[in-house]
């Protein structure tokens, strides 16, 4: 199953894997495995990604389940990969009420491997007061330290730092009622082409997800984490387009859309992926390949 809060790349990774499995252009560890039935959105989805735009963003009521089917053609065995966002009412009434509906808890029911996603794209959530106030003490504006507490602000579940919400989800569905029982863990560090100086992900995991990196280190869990770049650079949104004179929303589109092979958008990196190859981390959750 492939988890992630909303925006950490979740239906991106999605598009890229049907259009390079589809295509064919590069090859790939995993193949196309079976499809029955209606797989059309991920054909949009597809689509819109080849084309160069950021793909819709998934809406809250109609949530569309994404399953893809992969197969390993050196054992012929069969690996399905199932979207599932973890934002959105239900979870975060969970994660504050400590209560959740029995549709989401049975959709992990016999889940045994999970890919995260987290994205390299989101500004930090987590600071401390600490933090704050030695920015405050780098440049003292007496107007911010004033003491203005009239307003206290009501707790909102939602705004609980990302890796606290993705820490309390990944154990609270490994303890009962749920007891899911876990055996491998990818993290998938989305929009990699917004990394730091270092092309290391988990060293970027250790510097901006400490608490999930510590949690994961003793977990007991296999885990593996991954830089991928799905989108390869930024995208225009086709439902918001930026104006005409904004050349800025535009640069990486034009430079992406000029590969020959939309594939080599891609950038996948660790435990030696090729270079475009996302189906590598799957592979490997999978349980085809060691530990
Ligand atoms: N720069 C960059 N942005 C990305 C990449 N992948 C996703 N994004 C952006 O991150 C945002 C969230 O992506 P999305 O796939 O919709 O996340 P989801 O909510 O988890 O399905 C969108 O604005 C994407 O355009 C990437 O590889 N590079
Ligand atoms: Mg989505």
């Amino acid at each position: 199953m492939a988890v992630g809060l909303q925006s950490s790349g979740k239906t991106t990774f999605a598009a890229a894997l049907w259009y390079l499995l589809d295509s064919g252009e590069i090859p790939t560890s995993l193949r196309k495995g079976k499809h029955t039935g209606d797989h059309s959105y991920l054909e949009m989805l597809a689509k819109r990604w080849e084309e160069g735009w950021q793909v819709p963003r998934t809406k809250t009521l109609q949530q569309e389940i994404i399953t893809m089917n992969l197969k390993d053609p050196a054992t012929s065995t069969d690996v399905a990969l199932q979207f599932v966002d973890l934002s959105g009412e239900t979870f975060e009434r969970a994660f504050a009420t400590r209560i959740l509906g029995r549709n989401a808890a049975a959709a992990f029911e016999g889940a045994r491997n999970l890919m995260l996603f987290v994205s390299a794209n989101d500004v930090r959530d987590d600071l401390t007061m600490i933090d704050v106030a030695m920015q405050l003490q780098d440049n003292t504006n007496e107007e911010l330290v004033s003491d203005d507490r009239s307003e206290e602000a009501k707790f909102d579940p939602a705004k609980a730092p990302r890796q606290v919400q993705v820490v309390d989800f990944l154990e609270s569905i490994r303890q009962p009622p749920m007891s899911v029982s876990l055996d491998r863990l990818v993290v998938i560090i989305s929009a990699w082409d917004k990394r730091p100086d270092h092309n290391e992900p988990d060293r970027w995991l250790i510097e901006r997800m400490p608490l999930l990196d510590q949690y994961l280190r003793n977990s007991g869990l296999m885990v593996r984490i991954y830089g991928v770049s799905a989108q390869g650079g930024d995208l225009p949104d086709l439902e918001n387009p930026p104006a005409k004179d904004d050349v800025a929303g535009h640069l990486d589109q034009k430079s992406l859309l000029s590969l020959a092979k939309a594939s080599k958008r891609i950038q996948v990196v660790g435990y030696g992926a090729a270079e475009h190859d996302l189906t590598h981390p799957v592979r490997w959750l999978g349980g085809l390949e060691g530990e």
